[in-house]
């Protein structure tokens, strides 16, 4: 009989699990559990200062690491406000327990202070989400929730009294191996087949890339090679596919840019690969096929000819033997033309005077910042136009990391993102980039920053402005109101937080001031002082392709400059075979 309490056998199971820190703020129902981990060997406690940055950390951390990340709130509104980053986690599917205390068991269902009822709370941000009334649960029930948010890619919330936390075990904690997926899901044979038989009838093929396509660039490039086929992306596979793609089209989407609209609406075959893109009035609707490794997903955006169940790289892998090669690569080749054209378009638009542009243009500003970031950089990226920035301006390599609150779409998850990924990560460059709307919203992260210093590295792109519900007020012709935050010196109040912190006015200045921030040993903050008027609108735009980054009908949403893409896509028309001339 082991003498454990309930606590310690919580944070043991933690532990086999490889759970190294828990993001919370501590509390009163939550005391026995800290207790146990400040007495544990090799975990520790991350005092954030809301609970939503809690969570949105354990969030970037299972997202980069692919192991449980586990956050916690006190009873009441210690836990509610766990909602926003389990949220981004649930919707991303990565694995992340939350411990959710609650008040007195005795006291349930009296009206208690502080009583919610967490079991109910939690469910739609969860795929298990449970109540440990008994002592007998335990360790039982902390290993179904580890395993679930593993199994499930998902958050599972463990809801917990603090008397029963407090209790002594009813049995020994043991051991029991937590397991994370690392099978692969093989399609099967008939639809292999069906999937080369189509691929092969067709006489165009386009491919469209989701975040699915991790690991599996060789095999995308390969199928890209035998069908002379161009290569569009969403926001989430950018990161996978863009580089090194001789077949880059560019980005669908409200954030889109270059030809990939076209490439996908005028090929004769469309292949949805690992995307679950939502934005179904940007797909033509017919004539798609698409390789998924959540079943579930086959077909949910738009009507398919064939779906096929299957992890991507494995899926290709199956069928590229069946795949023949096409000859004519006229299509490409039209596609490749027509995206490097309007990559030059916007470019000449976005490059004169940036240098002498004030206030300083937030595009400048982000290429310069790809441009002096290291080669391993993890970019976490706030929602608002810094999504915009970071699509356009930031280069993937198959190295850097960019990411963001993409699914869910919540302000301010860019700086606590990116306190999980430094504390995973404690080697690695991390660039929080925070809109002032966002950094505001979790401005108190910035003291979670100082007291550990985390050497994060916060650019703050300050419009004094709600800047991308400004822009949706503008398109659907509503005055702008209340979108102001005011004119505020965030550098010096990072200073007096105890960062490093330095304002920038001038176009000149960002340079050096990002590259000595960069280098900075400890966390730092760049104000940049921005335009809030960036980002030209093209004339046809509607209010509906903007609002609320949910409604789309149009090809291209948002105009705007595209960075060093330019170089890529001019590199690949430059790369077009000349056509032999028959003697
Ligand atoms: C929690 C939350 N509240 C409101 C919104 C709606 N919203 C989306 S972007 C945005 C403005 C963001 O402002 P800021 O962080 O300053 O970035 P900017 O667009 O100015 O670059 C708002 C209010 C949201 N997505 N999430
Ligand atoms: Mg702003």
């Amino acid at each position: 009989m082991s003498n454990a309490t309930v606590a310690e056998q919580l944070v043991q199971v933690l532990r086999q699990a490889g759970v190294a820190r828990v993001y919370g703020v501590v509390g009163d129902s939550l005391n026995p559990f800290v207790d146990a981990i400040r007495r544990t060997e090799g975990i520790e406690w991350i005092h954030v200062r809301n609970e939503e940055a809690g969570a949105f950390a354990a969030a970037a951390e299972a997202q980069l690491t692919g192991r449980l990340a586990v956050c916690a709130g006190s009873c009441g509104p210690g836990n509610t406000h766990l909602i926003q980053g389990l949220y981004d986690a649930q919707r991303k599917g990565v694995p992340v327990l939350a411990i959710a205390s609650h008040i007195p068991s005795v006291q349930v269902g009296t009206g208690f202070f502080q009583e919610t009822h967490p079991e109910r709370v939690f469910v739609e941000c969860s795929s298990y989400c449970e109540l440990v009334s008994q002592v007998g649960q335990m360790p039982r029930v902390a290993r179904i929730a580890a395993q679930h948010a593993l199994g499930a890619s998902g958050v599972s919330v463990l809801v917990i009294s603090g008397d029963v936390l407090h209790r002594t075990a009813a049995q020994p904690t043991s051991s029991s191996y937590v397991s994370r997926p690392q099978g692969t899901i093989v399609p099967a044979r008939e639809q292999v087949e069906a999937l080369a038989e189509r691929v092969n009838a067709a006489t165009t093929v386009t491919l469209f890339c989701g975040a699915g396509v991790e690991g599996a660039h060789a095999e995308v490039m390969e199928l890209a090679g035998k069908l002379h086929s161009p290569i569009g992306h969403s926001l989430r596979g950018k990161e996978w596919i863009q580089y090194d793609n001789p077949y880059d089209v560019g980005m669908s989407g409200l954030l889109g840019y270059g030809a990939c609209y076209e490439a996908t609406q005028d090929a004769d075959l469309l292949m949805l690969i690992g995307t679950d893109f939502p934005y179904d009035a940007f797909l033509p609707g017919t004539r798609t096929v698409q390789i998924d490794h959540d079943v579930t997903r086959l077909g949910r955006r738009t009507p398919l000819e064939l779906g096929v169940h299957g992890d991507v790289r494995t899926t290709l892998r199956e069928v590229l033997p069946l795949v023949g090669q096409k000859s004519d690569r006229t299509f490409l080749d039209r596609m490749l033309r027509k995206h490097a054209q309007a990559l030059e378009r916007v470019v000449e638009a976005y490059t004169r005077d940036v240098e002498q542009h004030l206030p300083i243009h937030p595009e400048y500003a982000t290429r310069l910042l790809d441009e002096v970031a290291s080669d391993d950089a993890v970019f976490t990226v706030d929602t608002g136009m810094n999504n915009v920035w970071a699509a356009r301006y930031l280069t993937p390599n198959g190295r850097r990391r960019v990411i963001g609150s993409f699914l869910h779409g919540s302000m301010a998850n860019a700086l606590p993102h990116a306190i999980g990924t430094q504390l995973a990560y404690p080697g690695r460059q991390v660039i929080s980039m925070s809109g002032d709307g966002g950094l505001g919203m979790l401005l108190g992260e910035l003291l979670t920053l100082a007291t550990r210093q985390l050497p994060v590295k916060v650019v703050v792109f300050n419009n004094g402005a709600l800047g991308m519900i400004k822009l949706e007020m503008m398109v659907d012709g509503l005055p702008d109101y209340q979108t102001d935050n005011g004119n505020v010196d965030y550098a010096a109040i990072a200073q007096a937080a105890g960062l490093h912190g330095v304002r920038i006015e001038q176009p000149g200045d960002i340079r050096t001031g990002l590259t000595e921030a960069l280098a900075h040993p400890g966390p730092a903050l760049i104000d940049l002082v921005t335009d809030p008027h960036a980002l030209s609108m093209p004339p046809h735009i509607t209010a509906a392709q903007v609002k609320g980054f949910a409604l789309a009908a149009g090809k291209t949403v948002l105009d705007g400059g595209v960075g060093k893409m330019i170089e890529l896509a001019r590199a690949n028309v430059r790369n077009i075979p000349r056509p032999t001339i028959a003697r």
